[in-house]
């Protein structure tokens, strides 16, 4: 009997998640817990960790979960490996859902770094005004370049004080919009935008605003994750539960 995990948190686990739900799927939606108000799904929801590869070996087991599909974001390296080890310790089947990185286009002027601290040395030393739309968990680095103005996008209000002097706190969730994003951008000067390599529709609107404002954006590569199987639709990954079920 089928049973599924969905390892969530991105536009391609809730596209994923309504599919499953009409189908009638016998499956598990799981969030980290990282906002305070997750979008809501058609599926029976987990909120927070499973205290890494054992607790998450030991709930495929107690759940009796036979597939996990890991449609987290790109740069949730950590859920991803720890999914690949504890599906091999629970001989459970494992896929990644997951979207392609972004290619450069016409009129894109993207520096492409490894890391977050890669990232900070790519700023210029002269004041900029800095549009860091990479969330709240990675902000510390940027505190090696105070003078630069950072526009932050966050979706939740930020409980501590946040690590640089000169901010702007724009609270929002996506998916974004390129005319809300250029017209963002436009509003607060912008002259370099930082992303992650999320790939996908629901970040890309700044990429897009910084080509038509003839912006540079520096774009940090996905983190390394061990091997699996990685599909590219929700097509796909129908196909694939059908095909290794029993
Ligand atoms: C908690 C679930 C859906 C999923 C929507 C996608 C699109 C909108 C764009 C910018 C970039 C960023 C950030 C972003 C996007 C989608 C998707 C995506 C980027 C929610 C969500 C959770 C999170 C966690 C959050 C991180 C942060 C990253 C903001 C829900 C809304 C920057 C990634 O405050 C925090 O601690 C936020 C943490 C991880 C990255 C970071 O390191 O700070 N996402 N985002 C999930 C959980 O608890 O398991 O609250 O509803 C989901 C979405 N965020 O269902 O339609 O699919 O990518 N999320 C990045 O790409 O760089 C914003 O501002 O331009
Ligand atoms: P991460 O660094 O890879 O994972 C850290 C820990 O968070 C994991 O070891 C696990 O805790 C827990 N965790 C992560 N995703 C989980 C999930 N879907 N269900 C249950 N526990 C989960 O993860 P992250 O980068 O913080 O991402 C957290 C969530 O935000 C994920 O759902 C991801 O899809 C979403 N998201 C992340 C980004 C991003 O830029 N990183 C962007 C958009 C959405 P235990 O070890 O205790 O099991």
């Amino acid at each position: 009997m089928t049973r599924i995990l969905l390892l969530g948190g991105t536009s391609e686990a809730s596209s994923l998640a309504k599919t499953l739900a009409e189908s009638g799927a016998d499956a598990v939606f799981s969030y980290a817990g990282r906002t305070a108000k997750p979008v809501s799904q058609p599926l029976p929801t987990r909120v927070g960790g499973f205290g890494g590869v054992d607790g998450l070996a030991a709930y495929l087991k107690a759940e009796a979960i036979t597939h996990v599909v890991d449609a987290t974001h790109p740069f949730a390296a950590q859920m991803s490996t720890n999914a690949v080890q504890a599906c091999e310790t629970a001989g459970v089947n494992l896929c990644a859902f997951e979207r392609p990185a972004w290619q450069a286009g016409e009129g894109d002027t993207w520096v492409h770094v490894g890391t977050i601290g890669e990232a900070v040395d790519a700023l210029p030393e002269a004041a900029a005004q800095v549009f860091l739309a990479i969330g709240k968990q990675n902000l510390t680095q940027f505190a090696a370049k105070p003078q630069h103005h950072y526009l932050l996008r966050l979706v939740d209000e930020p409980e501590a004080p946040l690590p640089l002097p000169h901010t702007t706190v724009e609270i929002a969730r996506g998916p974004f919009d390129a005319v809300d994003d250029t017209a963002l951008m436009q509003r607060h000067g912008i002259t370099h935008v930082v992303a992650k390599n999320a790939g996908g529709m629901g970040a890309a609107a700044k990429l897009t605003a910084a080509r038509g404002l003839g912006l540079p954006v520096i774009l940090i590569g996905r983190p390394q994750v061990p091997v699996r199987p990685i599909l590219g639709s929700v097509a796909e990954v129908m196909a694939w539960l059908s095909h290794t079920a029993g």
